[in-house]
């Protein structure tokens, strides 16, 4: 019998679903329901609700269960074979919290297939919106935390991360300060990842240990709820929040609901989800510490595995527990393609191609020319207001600054992921950026390690499946190795490998102290 296992993705924007079949090591169905376009009742846009203030971003936790019920309807319609699925697992859109009132217990295990989800549903939410990861309406809370926790630094190294206006600590405390009433109602706190597998199980799912660190409440170290955390955030915290637990474990059988409504296998084991970073990194294939992959997307994205946790005390970085036990880091980058975008806008350069091109002309290391390219507020490092600055760069050239933006990017990287103490063997990359050969060798030089590119369009729900497979393997006693089980599934692409030339390598390590310089001289300017 095929082993068959279903990865699902409630992501910002769209709920996603990729089944594989692991004897065969393929990915047998993949889909995705875009939320705006799919449910337009909700009057979503780019998956969230419309707000009068633009720090407010909130979605509804009714349209993804709604997209939850539309995910199995379209895969029964598809002719997928739900009843050879062996287990369920899945990741959400980080930091997203959802809240209910008491009744949510007698529900749950209640769920009649003859009615929606969203019917089922009536009457158990204690907060009719959930805030999202884009809100950052929570500076004042942030700043109340880290200073109940003691600065930065500890609170990073308590919780894995500075205080972030997305993360969950902040917005319920922000929900116990201006709607005391309905905190007080709230019986239950999920978020998006443990709310799906709540419903998927038919009883409160625990929270795992990748997306429990996106809350500032979680001992990134112990990983139990983190009683100082939770006392900074609001009060009575620890009687509403689940347990935690590791991704992909097993809850139980998957509720009734999904096995009357469309034929889900009766036996199939509903399991633990987490975050979609977390998951991705395991549908990268990042299964050993060391390993690190570098998404070219909007926003430029460092993913990173480590065995040991290791905390970023500048309080830039992220620390997650990763699906494999160990532990992941996020750094997050801001001015990633949009910047790139901004150069090419100004250097009226025709297409990538022509960009690579220009890249490929000038010389490693740029002459010691250097760019910061805040073009927009910085995550990392910090900036706020954004500006653009220019250190031995003649500003009309346009070959030198298409280098020296791309350049700039990759020594930030470098620089701002030396907390982590990982030399990457290897780099994985994605994303537009990764088809230009020009730009991979700057990056293969900056960092000084191989460079692979990878594609693979839904990396949090093949994360999922391949989850959901493991906890499937080892609730039977199998032992499962992860490096095994990835093997196959997400393998770089033929002839894309790129080696560090070592004189250049040389070069970008003097030229990092001087980019490094020029950072700080910018940031004491402020
Ligand atoms: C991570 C974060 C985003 C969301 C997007 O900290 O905020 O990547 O997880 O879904």
């Amino acid at each position: 019998m095929a082993k068959l296992f279903l990865g699902l993705d409630a992501s910002t924007q769209s709920m996603s679903a990729v089944v594989i079949d692991l004897d065969t090591r393929k990915v047998i169905y993949e889909k995705s329901l875009n939320f705006d376009r799919a449910l337009p009742g909700y009057k979503t846009q780019n998956g969230v609700l419309r707000h009068r203030n633009p720090l407010v971003r909130h979605s509804s936790p009714l349209l993804w269960a709604d997209a939850l019920d539309l995910i199995f309807a379209t895969m029964k319609k598809d002719g997928v074979a739900l009843k050879k699925i062996l287990a369920v697992s899945g990741s959400g859109q980080q930091h997203g919290s959802v809240y209910f009132n008491e009744k949510i217990e007698a529900t749950l295990p209640n769920l009649d297939a003859q009615k929606s989800l969203v019917e089922n549903l009536r009457g158990v939410f204690a907060r009719k919106t959930s805030p999202v990861w884009m809100d950052s309406s929570t500076a004042a809370e942030c700043a109340e935390i880290r200073k109940k926790l003691g600065g930065v630094k500890y609170t990073a190294s308590r919780t894995g991360s500075d205080t972030f206006e997305r993360f969950t600590g902040p917005q319920i405390r922000k929900f116990h300060k201006t709607e005391p009433a309905a905190y007080a109602k709230t019986a239950h706190i999920a978020l998006v990842s443990s709310f799906m597998a709540s419903l998927l199980a038919g009883k409160i799912a625990p929270i795992d240990f990748g997306d429990g660190a996106g809350m500032n409440l979680m001992d990134i170290r112990r990983k139990n709820w983190n009683p100082d955390a939770l006392k900074a955030t609001a009060p009575g915290l620890l009687k509403k929040l689940p347990p935690l637990a590791p991704a992909g474990q097993v809850i139980g059988p998957v509720s009734g609901y999904f096995t009357a409504k469309y034929g889900l296998n009766p036996e199939a084991l509903a399991t633990v989800w987490t975050g979609d970073n977390p998951a991705s990194v395991i549908g990268l294939g990042l299964v050993k510490p060391g390993q690190v992959a570098i998404s070219l997307g909007t926003s430029d994205t460092f993913f990173g595995t480590m065995e040991k946790c290791q905390t970023d005390e500048n309080g830039e970085g992220h620390v997650f527990g990763s699906p494999t036990g160990g532990y992941m880091t996020l750094i997050c980058f801001k001015n990633g393609s949009l910047a790139r975008e901004k150069i090419r806008e100004l250097y009226k350069i025709a297409d990538w191609k022509k960009f690579g091109e220009l890249v490929a002309q000038t010389p490693p290391g740029n002459d010691g020319g250097i760019l910061l390219p805040w073009f927009e507020a910085e995550i990392v490092p910090r900036v706020n207001p954004p500006g653009v600055r220019r250190f031995n760069l003649d500003e009309k050239n346009a070959a030198a600054n298409c280098r020296a933006i791309f350049e700039a990017q990759m020594m930030a990287m470098r620089l701002h992921s030396h907390w982590m103490q990982v030399a990457p063997e290897k780099v994985f990359v994605t994303g537009g950026a990764a088809n230009d050969r020009a730009l991979l060798q700057v990056l293969a030089d900056v960092l000084n390690c191989r460079v692979l590119r990878i594609e693979v369009s839904k990396s949090a729900g093949l994360g999922a499946a391949l989850s959901a497979a493991h906890g499937w393997l080892a609730a039977a006693g199998k032992n499962p190795k992860w490096e095994k089980l990835v093997a196959g599934f997400c393998e770089p692409v033929a002839g894309s490998e790129i080696n560090p030339d070592k004189k250049a390598a040389r070069i970008y390590d003097e030229l990092i102290k001087k980019y490094a310089a020029c950072e700080h001289a910018a940031l004491d300017g402020r």
